[in-house]
């Protein structure tokens, strides 16, 4: 099974779409194997976008996701990075698509209300930096037989 990392940015948490957001996540078929919220510190934040550290919005999205609670959490399913990503939409809300989690409650770009890892590098990359692994769980869903052939 592959796992991803997923966040709900502070903008989610303050606009109250977490439970919706984890409901979208667990009806789709995925499961939850780690799930937490914190406020990120600052040094985690530029770790965890240091692929655009050079870029113009660098420090905007840093102050932005430090700015108040997220939720962190480790999505594990068939394929689960590219399916959240899926879910979540396109990164620019004006492209993504009704259905989407950003196609549905968002409108720009630097508050588009969740993050997913983009690879299976960054996936293992980004779950090492918010995780223990002791932290993620390992448990069968009952639908399981249902939803894999
Ligand atoms: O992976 P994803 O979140 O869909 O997009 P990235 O291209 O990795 O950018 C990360 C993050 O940076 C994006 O979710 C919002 C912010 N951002 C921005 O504020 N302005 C941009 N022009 C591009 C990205
Ligand atoms: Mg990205």
């Amino acid at each position: 099974m592959e796992r991803t990392y997923v966040m709900i940015k502070p903008d989610g948490v303050q606009r109250g779409l977490v439970g919706e957001i984890l409901s979208r996540i667990e009806k789709r078929g995925l499961k939850l194997a780690a799930l937490r919220m914190n406020v990120m510190d600052e040094a985690t934040a530029k770790e965890h976008y240091k692929e655009h550290s050079e870029r113009p919005f660098f420090g905007s999205l840093v102050s932005y996701v430090t700015s108040g609670p997220s939720v962190s959490m480790v999505v594990e399913g068939k394929d689960s990075i590219k399916i959240m990503r899926a879910v979540n939409g396109a990164t620019n809300p004006v492209e993504a698509v009704p259905g989407t989690i950003r196609g549905d409650f968002a409108i720009e770009t630097g508050r588009n209300v969740v993050h997913a890892s983009d690879a299976p590098e960054s996936a293992e990359r980004e779950i090492a930096l918010h995780f223990e692994e002791f932290e993620i769980t390992g448990y069968s869903r009952i639908d399981e037989g249902q939803l894999y052939e």
